[in-house]
């Protein structure tokens, strides 16, 4: 049988297909060569490892106060640059700026969606040579907006024309979605292309595999505690099955792994960071994944509403995740609406 490429994949010819209108697909199809190009370049630098000197913390602190490593900001700009070139883009946010990044004039004459992304998610495991990814998410730039401010970027979730991630792990892997289904590629390092290797992932709706950062157990509400206990108890209690655990700290690996076997990921708010209102962030961590969970059949949820639902109010807003095969998330919901 013969390789699809990526470029092939989302060709314009081949989205018109899938796609309502044509201009949309062949801007898709333009801002994916970018996002895949931009992909294989961060995932060279993250493959030198500790060849080069860039996986040290810097001095700086990005804007939500964490410690900034020098790949976080090498991918940062490898992003920038790689994706201010098609024109398409009007603006970008990133979890390594503190404001929107206003691409410049020249280059958005025809600007017209904006990029949200975290460069390299799970960056504290970079120097233990775990797997990291990149995160990302398109969204429209609003009618007659030229040059984007902070609000334009306040959209729900089901705004969302297109979301992926990129993961740097055994072999390097891209999941899109353009919201009609979710495809994986792998990239062959020979040729530098990615090869469609996961064609329509659907996660199995049945699982007995969690992941949560079990240590901050004594930090969760009573809902998140009272599931985990259930799970924990197996055989031997009303969920009638032994469960397994696994905690990556990497949310990209997570969600890859539930794609491919299922499971269910959380990370729900605590009493130690309810103040920042919970640990990922919104725009460039939440809101993808969670279209790629859906779209792939999954649930993802805050406990309490549908992510995809929540209008943001700020850039770096941070909000409970759970998300994963439907019939755990909706009891991790159910949980949630107990008295
Ligand atoms: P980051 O964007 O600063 O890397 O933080 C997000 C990461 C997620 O990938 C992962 O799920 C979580 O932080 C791990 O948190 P913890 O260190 O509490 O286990
Ligand atoms: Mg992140």
């Amino acid at each position: 049988m013969s390789k699809v490429t990526f470029t092939q994949f989302f060709s314009a010819q081949h989205l018109s297909g899938t796609e309502a209108n044509s201009s949309l697909a062949s801007d898709i199809s333009l801002m994916l060569g970018d996002i895949a190009r931009a992909c294989i370049r961060i995932s060279k630098e993250v493959n030198k490892g500790a060849l080069v000197g860039t996986m040290g913390s810097l001095e700086s602190e990005n804007v939500q106060g964490e410690v900034q490593k020098a790949l976080d900001v090498i991918t940062n700009d490898i992003f920038i640059e790689c994706n201010q070139q098609s024109g398409l883009i009007a603006g970008m946010a990133s979890e390594e700026l503190d404001d929107p990044y206003v691409v410049p004039e020249q280059n958005r004459k025809q600007a017209k969606y904006l990029l949200s992304f975290d460069p390299l998610d799970g960056s504290s495991n970079v120097n233990v040579n775990i797997s990291v990814g990149t995160i990302f998410s398109i969204l429209p730039c609003p009618e007659g907006v030229i040059a984007p401010h902070l609000e334009d970027f306040f959209q729900a979730g089901t705004a969302q024309i297109c979301a992926g991630y990129a993961l740097y792990g055994t072999s390097t892997m891209l999941v899109i979605t353009t919201g009609s289904g979710v495809n994986g590629f792998t990239l062959d390092n020979e040729s530098n292309e990615f090869i469609l290797t996961h064609p329509n992932l659907q996660i199995p709706i049945e699982t007995k595999e969690f992941a949560i950062n079990m240590s901050n157990y004594r930090f969760w509400e009573a809902p998140i505690q009272n599931y985990i206990d259930e799970c924990l108890q197996g055989v031997e209690g009303r969920r009638d099955k032994d469960f397994n655990m696994r905690w990556v700290a990497s949310m990209v690996a997570e969600v890859h792994r539930i794609l491919i076997r299922g499971g269910i990921f959380m990370y729900p708010m605590d009493s130690k960071i309810k103040a920042k209102g919970g640990k990922l962030r919104l725009l460039y961590e939440a809101n993808p994944m969670s279209f790629i969970v859906e779209q792939a059949g999954g649930g993802a949820s805050t406990g309490r509403v549908r992510i995809l639902d929540i209008k943001p109010k700020a850039l770096h807003q941070r909000v409970p995740v759970i998300l994963g095969s439907k019939s755990e998330v909706d009891l991790a919901e159910a949980y949630h609406k107990r008295k």
